[in-house]
């Protein structure tokens, strides 16, 4: 047991933070520009700085990853049923309706617990205007499958890849693949601005598409063609992304140990699966997922319960599945027979927390706990 009075609680994610010190000369260059916001020099020098990082040749900077959602969406005028996943965080299937298209629940693979190609392909119809798979914790999506439905069908393949900064298969970044792709910068991910995040497309066309609608769909002073949404990046943001990418390649070697650690003591173990990891990947050990099966001497709840007793606090990433919230349970594909696979990783899975200066001593009581649990 360890000393809760002498420790603050323990969360799934502790956001990483740049030294004051560097986000200052920054501050002070918005203080004599008077340049706030609107694509200011700050958010131009994190564009550039960011598509160098991550190996992307046209990266628009957003104010989160869900406005870039529907703005990626509008950008490619999807109309009608998006395919998606229900194992997810609301934002991707709120972005759907947001952008005034439907989505559409399709299962998961249990092993990547990324939408499975051949559900995908059973929820085809003459409406299917998209498909949107989500690279759950990083662990990327079969991309060469998806990519060939999408391209059979004309469709474009808009991955949200909220967690998927820093991630490279095969030496690529997850971030290039798709139509476009949209990565989250908030607060709790593996690189953040605070709130923030990008879409990556593929020509100038498209970024130009993009940024018009993230700026109330202004082309030009006397020019607005079309309805758009403020989604831009302030200078302020820009400024803390500039300031903490120096320390994002130490930040993901940092997770990368405490989730070595994690599998190296707990695989193996009676009823808890780890998600297996790939050889070709480069990950950013984002989130540190387990599953329970019925072996398992506690339930999924029971052994959350049991850490939170202790301060600790691991997150039900990602419970209840989205198609059983009540803004999406009446559509015909949340129907749970559906989605069986997605329903049984929602049901067992709990992520354990994972952050650059997680105590060691606190991760090993969490190993503990994992490795006997007691009621
Ligand atoms: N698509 C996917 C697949 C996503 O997972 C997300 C977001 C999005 C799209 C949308 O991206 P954005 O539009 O947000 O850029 C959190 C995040 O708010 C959310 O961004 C993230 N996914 C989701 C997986 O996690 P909550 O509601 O669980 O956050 P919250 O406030 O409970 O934070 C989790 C823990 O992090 C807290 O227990 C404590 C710690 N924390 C959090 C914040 C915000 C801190 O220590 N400091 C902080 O400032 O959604």
């Amino acid at each position: 047991m360890l000393d809760l009075e002498n420790r603050r609680p323990t969360f799934v994610t502790r956001p990483g933070l740049p030294e004051i010190g560097d986000v200052l000369p920054y501050l002070e260059r918005i203080w004599s520009s008077r340049v706030l916001t609107n694509g200011g020099p700050l958010a131009q020098e994190l564009t550039v700085a960011l598509q160098d990082y991550l190996g992307v040749a046209h990266l628009s900077l957003v104010s989160n990853c869900t406005s870039g959602c529907i703005a990626a969406l509008r950008g490619l005028k999807v109309k009608g049923q998006v395919i998606t996943s229900p194992f997810s965080f609301v934002a991707t299937a709120n972005s759907i309706v947001l952008a005034g298209a439907e989505p559409v629940f399709a299962d998961i693979d249990p092993v990547s617990l990324n939408l499975d190609p051949e559900q995908v392909e059973r929820h085809l119809t003459s409406d299917t205007a998209a498909i949107m798979p989500v690279h759950s914790f990083g662990n990327p999506c079969d991309h060469a499958a998806l990519e060939e439905i999408a391209n059979r069908r004309g469709i474009p393949l808009i991955y949200d890849a909220a967690h998927a900064f820093g991630v490279k298969s095969n030496g690529q970044s997850l971030t290039n693949l798709g139509t476009c792709s949209v990565v989250s910068f908030h607060a709790t991910k593996v690189f953040n601005t605070f709130e923030g995040g990008a879409v990556i497309t593929h020509d100038e066309q498209s970024k130009a598409a993009v940024e018009r609608l993230i700026n109330h769909g202004i082309e030009h002073e006397t020019s607005v063609p079309e309805i758009g949404l403020n989604g831009k990046m302030s200078e302020l943001h820009a400024a803390v992304g500039l300031a903490q990418l120096p320390y994002v390649d130490e930040i993901i070697n940092q997770r990368m140990m405490i989730a070595n650690k994690y599998s190296a003591r707990l695989s193996g173990t009676q009823g808890v699966h780890l998600v297996q990891p790939s050889p070709d990947v480069r990950y950013n050990y984002y989130m540190f997922p387990i599953l329970l099966d019925t072996t398992y001497p506690l339930s999924r709840d029971e052994l959350c319960a049991t850490m939170e007793a202790e301060g600790i606090f691991p997150r039900r990433y990602f419970f209840p599945l989205v198609s059983d919230l009540p803004s999406f349970q009446h559509h015909s594909s949340a129907e749970p027979s559906n989605l069986p696979e997605a329903r049984r990783v929602a049901n067992s899975i709990v992520c354990l927390p994972i952050y650059p200066d997680l105590p060691s001593v606190v991760q090993d009581r969490i190993i503990e706990i994992v490795l006997s649990p007691t009621r």
